[in-house]
């Protein structure tokens, strides 16, 4: 399914984000940068160990005590794909009343600011933050849909931006949201 934002294509799709060919694929990561479960866990096996090397580098540099959530930052795609991955941390959900929305927002913008600095034209991404994190899907979903065609709305340099749902239902859901 896509829609039209601006000058650029939003798409939906059902799949693995690890097959997904784009110039980025966003990473719904930790702050320790260093792997995890879910979509994390799948990124690094399939794109190989230089991913985390280099993710070990920037948590040697730039960010020795963690990348604050919200934030995000570019590696290779390594074996995937993808040319580069872009992790981001998205907000662990306490119940909605501590800036979960916002943070949320955040790291779909903070993604998509660096693949616009990084000249990058195409960018998936997963549906940050509800599956370990817990944050209810369809409030995610708005808040995902929302972030993503702002940005589009006002910058030129995207062309495409996918979701890569995992599930149906999770497709289903945000579509609804990317409808309305
Ligand atoms: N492709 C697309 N989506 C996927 C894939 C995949 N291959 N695998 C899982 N998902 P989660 P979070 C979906 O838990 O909630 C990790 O341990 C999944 O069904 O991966 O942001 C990190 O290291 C769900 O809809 O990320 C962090 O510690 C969505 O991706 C923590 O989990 C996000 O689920 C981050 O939690």
């Amino acid at each position: 399914m896509e829609f039209l934002v601006g000058n650029a294509k939003l798409k939906l799709i059902k799949g693995d984000i690890t097959d997904v060919d784009a110039d980025a694929i966003v990473n719904a990561a930790n702050s320790t940068l260093l792997g995890g479960g879910g979509v994390d866990a799948a990124i690094h096996r399939k794109g190989g160990p230089k991913i985390l090397e280099e993710c070990k580098r920037m948590r040697a540099t730039e960010w020795p005590d963690g990348l604050p959530t919200g934030c995000a930052v570019i590696t290779s795609g390594g074996n995937l794909k993808a040319r580069h991955v872009i992790h981001t941390v998205g907000p662990i959900w306490h119940g909605g009343f501590h800036e979960e929305a916002k943070l949320l927002k955040q790291a779909y913008r903070s993604s998509l600011k660096l693949a616009v600095a990084n000249g990058l034209k195409t960018v998936a991404f997963p549906s940050i933050s509800t599956g370990a994190y817990g944050y209810p899907v369809e409030e995610a979903s708005r808040t995902a849909v929302d972030a993503v065609k702002d940005f589009l709305e006002k910058e030129d340099n995207l062309q495409k931006v996918i979701f890569v749902l995992f599930s149906e239902r999770d497709f289903e859901v945000y579509l609804k949201a990317a409808k309305t």
